[in-house]
């Protein structure tokens, strides 16, 4: 029922930045039944505020990567009892499995200092998703290699082909770990991964049987990737896809396939009145280079 409404659902606006009614960061996608669903953040910091004032996510959904049906808050942070600090509500992922959809997300731990990452669930994309576990999934852990409040950020959902569930995420130092099948809990140790210049918003994809690992370096952020034989690499850095944007030291990528075409989501501040903490969502089509690669990729208007 809900992809048909979707499907007749196609108004709306079509050029970057693709949500021009909200100020809107951290993409997150999918793809079901010929319907992509967007989640992003909701960025609601006024033009004086000097950091992030994120209430909820918002869902969107479009059935040509053009046009988005804005589907409301699937989920805010207080949605996660454990987590009533600063409850922002930073960048999050989706995936989809035996008929229940999980939404990993970034909140603020009310008891363990720093950001953790949570898990709700929901029988439906647009939720509303409800805290699965009753506690974080991942806390900060102050013994690894970093030592600030926010290196436990910004998760990345994937499931490979085989079924096994991976959790990549971090910031400074990237992490990943197993999920059992439940998805709810890790499934051994929490693993680190050397990566030069990383940052933050890491993502796992697959395309023809080549693994990618996107992720945000240096700061302001650029967007680079890695290739892989698996999910757990071993990694080959391949360069650069979008370089820094000028009012926003973030950018934050999702990549996704749709209809056959391929898309990176991500984020810069293009919407009038935007800047560091009101950023604006963008897409922009692009194709695999011959060779597997992915081609250096500009940011567009429209
Ligand atoms: O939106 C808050 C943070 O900014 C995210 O967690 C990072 O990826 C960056 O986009």
């Amino acid at each position: 029922m809900f992809a048909a409404a979707s499907l007749l659902a196609c108004t709306a606006h079509a050029a970057n930045p693709i949500l021009p009614k909200l100020f809107t960061a951290d993409p997150a996608a999918f793809v079901e039944n010929g319907v992509a669903y967007l989640y992003v953040g909701h960025d609601q910091a006024s033009p004086t505020d000097k950091d992030y004032v994120m209430k909820e996510w918002r869902m969107y959904s479009s059935c040509d990567m053009k046009n988005w049906t804005d589907r409301g808050s699937p989920i805010a942070p207080s949605a996660f009892k454990w987590a009533i600090g600063k409850v922002d509500a930073w960048a999050a992922d989706i995936t989809k499995r035996d008929g229940k959809y999980y939404f990993y997300a970034t909140v603020d731990h009310a008891s363990i200092p720093g950001r953790a990452i949570g898990v709700a669930v929901s029988d439906k994309p647009e939720g509303p998703f409800v805290d699965a576990r009753g506690s974080a999934l991942i806390t900060n852990d102050m013994t690894l290699e970093t030592k600030i409040a926010w290196d436990d950020i910004d998760p990345a959902i994937f499931q490979d082909d085989d079924g096994q569930a991976y959790l990549y995420w971090g910031n400074s130092v990237l992490k990943y770990a197993k999920l059992k099948p439940n998805m709810i809990e890790l499934d051994g140790p929490i693993h680190t991964v050397g990566v030069e210049r990383f940052t933050e918003a890491s993502y796992l994809h697959k395309h023809n049987g080549t693994y990618y690992l996107s992720y945000s370096r240096e700061f302001p952020e650029e967007t680079a990737y890695m290739t892989g034989p698996s999910a757990t690499g071993p990694w080959k850095y391949q360069g650069v896809i979008m370089s820094k944007n000028v009012k926003v030291k973030t950018i934050h990528q999702a990549i996704i396939e749709f209809n056959g075409k391929n898309y990176i989501i991500y984020h810069n501040a293009k919407l009038p009145g935007g800047g560091e903490y009101r950023r604006s969502v963008a897409i922009e089509e692009f194709a695999y280079n011959a060779d597997g690669t992915i081609p250096f990729i500009k940011q567009t208007r429209e």
